[in-house]
């Protein structure tokens, strides 16, 4: 059930959440209470689905909204209509009877797929895979002092869906993947302005991660979500997944694939998603592209009930072969001490966990969380801002309602 129903508690988060984000000064017409995000006079949401109108926007054009916190973590595996949207340009209506795929390049055999094609000639499969924005939590570097450029994400850009498609590593194997390959690209129908002439999103992986062909970390040629087709909003009628990997690595509206000896040249692999310290050209240059989603947990709901808070919210390992969630702490005194969260999902291969833990709300002003993964990494008390503001990842931190500020 979502917690849509049940208005207290969202009452009581977006108190929390206002009063966040007031202090931050990010309050704005975007992050008033559900009812008022829809602004009648938002020419771009016309065309955003009905279900996802309801989403918080957190940029109209391009189009970017994340679900309510409590909602994000209200089950596990999260709904199409509560899944975060992030989008660089417009998003694109294309017509599914022309629309074609091509794989070139460093091939044996190029090709150019139809959809029913590609769903004749290959097994469909499905793949549970956590997408999650690198630039999840940006918000928080304003906390300290200095705000990151890019949609100001709070801690919704991340959700759990269940993708049907076909395993990439089996159509490059049909087309005959030549030695020198090393990289392989993928290209959007959108067109992303104002970096000069209007161009697609890309991305590229290593060969490697595109060859798996395990459960849970093999790369999905995707046409469904949670059993439906995708909605347009997520890439319709043709997106890649990618396990493990930032959201930006899965390229939405998927048309075009090339094998190559080099990693893509598209500006989102080669200029955007690093994690850079300045501005200068050479330290961009130099920087890796992000690839392997971190290490990461946040607080999604305090809820207060008799004289105990509920506390709940999610946790993502290290996006690495077989990696998963250790243990989950919390602390009421900002980190002196800690206690045990429950784990209340089984942890999965590159999927989140959900948790929990009910404690006695006496005199707690703050709950802060943190989270161990299997590979042995942890999160950092506090982070060093990148101008980007990607990949923070350090402890969580929520007021309670109404027990005041300080602690
Ligand atoms: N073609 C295209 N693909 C894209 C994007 C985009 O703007 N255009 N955004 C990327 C980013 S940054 C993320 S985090 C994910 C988000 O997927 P979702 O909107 O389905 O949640 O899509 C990725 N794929
Ligand atoms: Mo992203």
């Amino acid at each position: 059930m979502l917690h849509m129903s049940h208005p207290s508690s969202r009452r009581q988060f977006m108190g929390q959440s206002a009063g966040l984000l007031a202090a931050m000064g990010l309050l704005n017409a975007n992050f008033g209470p559900l009812e008022r995000q829809l602004r009648a006079d938002e020419p771009a949401l016309d065309l955003i689905s009905a279900d996802i109108k309801r989403l918080i926007t957190r940029q109209a054009t391009p189009y970017n909204a994340e679900p309510p916190a409590p909602e994000l973590t209200s089950q596990w595996l999260t709904p199409t209509r509560s899944l975060y949207v992030r989008s660089h340009g417009k998003i694109p209506r294309i017509d599914e009877k022309s629309f074609r795929l091509s794989i070139s390049g460093l091939v044996e055999r190029p090709v150019t797929f139809t959809l029913p094609e590609l769903q004749e000639r290959f097994p469909a499969t499905s793949t549970l895979a956590t997408m999650v924005c690198a630039g999840n939590r940006r918000n928080e570097f304003a906390l300290g002092g200095r705000k990151a450029p890019g949609v100001p994400w709070d801690v919704g850009a991340i959700g759990t869906c269940d993708w049907q498609g076909v395993s990439l590593a089996q159509v490059l194997k049909h087309c005959g993947v030549k030695a020198e390959a090393k990289h392989i690209w993928f290209e959007g129908l959108d067109a992303v302005e104002g970096h000069g002439d209007p161009f697609p999103f890309g991305a590229s992986i290593p060969l490697e991660k595109a060859m798996q062909e395990q459960p849970g970390e093999e790369t999905l040629l995707a046409w469904g979500m949670n059993g439906d087709p995708l909605l347009p909003e997520h890439g319709f009628p043709l997106r890649n997944v990618v396990p493990g990997y930032i959201g930006a690595r899965s390229v939405k509206w998927l048309a075009k694939i090339i094998v190559s000896d080099q990693p893509s040249p598209n500006f989102f692999v080669q200029d955007v998603y690093k994690v850079v310290y300045d501005d200068k050209p050479e330290s961009t240059a130099n920087a890796a592209p992000i690839m392997e989603f971190i290490l990461n947990s946040a607080i999604t709901e305090i809820r207060r009930f008799d004289n105990n808070l509920r506390i709940r919210g999610f946790a993502l390992a290290q996006g690495s072969l077989g990696n998963a969630i250790e243990r989950v702490e919390i602390s009421t005194d900002r980190g002196k001490n800690w206690q045990p969260a429950r784990i209340i999902t089984a942890p999965g291969k590159n999927t989140w966990s959900l948790w929990s833990a009910t404690i006695p709300a006496e005199g707690v002003k703050t709950v802060t969380v943190r989270a161990f993964d299997r590979a042995g990494n942890s999160q950092p008390e506090s982070q060093k801002f990148n101008i980007k503001g990607y990949q923070l990842n350090s402890w969580h931190t929520l007021p309670v309602a109404g027990a005041g500020q300080g602690a």
